[in-house]
């Protein structure tokens, strides 16, 4: 299986998150993620790692709306300019947002600190010196992977940091800036349609909210209830799509402690509506904090259970790109990643 990887994600490394309620914690969404993913590909003789091409901007902001990109891109070293204050009295070196836009809050500020928060969601999406180029690197890994998929329908794995899924077309939310599998699956259409299945443990708002008026890629995501958890302002079941999109988007939540057996039930349900859409292409999601040891999930997924997903998911044999969005249980994320990818790679050789 090609693996497309770039070292680049190390320039995102984000010094602290900050919780609902103030306290102040290290960064979950760490490079060493990815170490130990590559750690755990290395020992497996199907897996081929290699670096991502170059594919410029046009497949980015066919997504992303351009002054979001401009953000992304300029934000930190036009605040850096400005002295990098953001009125607090810690000294920090990220630029996070403190003001939000609910409800009609719809003005665009001219102020860069202000930005920050007109750009997200939440607080978890600080921008350091290197986020930009870390994303981009991490969006060309996915466009990489569609890209061979276009030409040979083996499996690829976009090993992608950050990730992708909580991010809309002009906002960054949940440790995503951009949306690799929703980048993928624009560049994809023009070959033929998509469906993109997210199997993270979070709604994919971003994916969710990107597609939500096409019937040109049908988005599914299975998840915790959002009524109980992040991102809680989307990914019920009653949002099905809009306009020409009607019924082409569905959301499967499910309850604390779900386990092997009541998530491979669930899934089979999005696997029967993914065989009815018959896409030419199929983008998986896939975040490892669906383990039952992961500190941000509550599910209760085996290493063999991941290994099962991955059966059932390439049973569908449809051309497959998997793009790595979310996962922090360090210590397991590279034998549930494997566990996951080896049913494809059986497949492939
Ligand atoms: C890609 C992805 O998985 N993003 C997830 C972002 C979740 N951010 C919300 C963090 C809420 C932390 N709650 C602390 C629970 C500690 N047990
Ligand atoms: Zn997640």
């Amino acid at each position: 299986m090609q693996i497309i990887y770039s070292d680049a994600h190390r320039l995102h490394h984000p010094p602290f998150e900050i919780l609902a309620g103030g306290d102040r914690i290290p960064f979950f969404e760490t490079p060493d993620r990815m170490d130990i993913i590559l750690g755990a590909l290395q020992e497996k003789d199907w897996a081929t790692i290699r670096p991502p091409g170059d594919f410029g901007l046009e497949p980015i902001l066919a997504v992303h709306s351009a002054d979001y990109v401009e953000y992304l891109k300029q934000g930190y070293a036009a605040w850096q300019k400005l002295g990098g204050e953001l009125g607090g009295t810690h000294n920090t070196t990220m630029l996070l947002g403190g003001t939000f836009p609910p409800r009609r809050l719809n003005r665009r500020p001219q102020s860069i600190a202000a930005q920050a928060g007109y750009y997200s969601f939440d607080l978890c999406c600080p921008i350091v010196a290197g986020t930009y180029e870390a994303a981009l690197a991490s969006a060309h890994c996915a466009l990489t992977g569609a890209s061979l998929l276009q030409s040979d329908p083996s499996p690829v794995f976009a090993l992608c940091r950050p990730p992708g899924h909580h991010a809309g077309r002009d906002f960054a939310g949940g440790y995503c800036y951009l949306n690799h599998a929703a980048i993928a699956a624009q560049f994809l259409l023009t070959a033929g349609t998509v469906a993109i299945l997210d199997i993270d443990f979070h709604a994919g708002n971003g994916t969710q909210d990107i597609f939500y008026a096409s019937p040109d890629v049908l988005t599914l995501s299975l998840h915790a209830d959002p009524s109980r958890d992040y991102p809680y302002y989307l990914g019920y079941p009653d949002e099905t799509g809009e306009g020409a999109g009607i019924g082409f988007h569905q959301n499967f939540t499910l309850p604390a402690g779900t386990d092997d057996l009541a998530y491979l039930q669930v899934l089979e349900s999005a696997l029967d509506r993914i065989r009815r859409f018959s896409p030419r292409f199929l983008i998986l999601s896939f975040g490892a904090d669906i383990f039952a040891e992961d500190p941000l999930g509550d599910f209760s997924i085996t290493t063999p259970g991941f290994r099962a997903i991955g059966d059932r998911i390439a049973s569908l044999q449809l051309p497959t790109l998997i793009v790595m969005e979310g996962g922090y249980s360090i210590e397991a994320l590279g034998r549930n990643t494997c566990a996951l990818l080896s049913a494809f790679g059986d497949r492939s050789g």
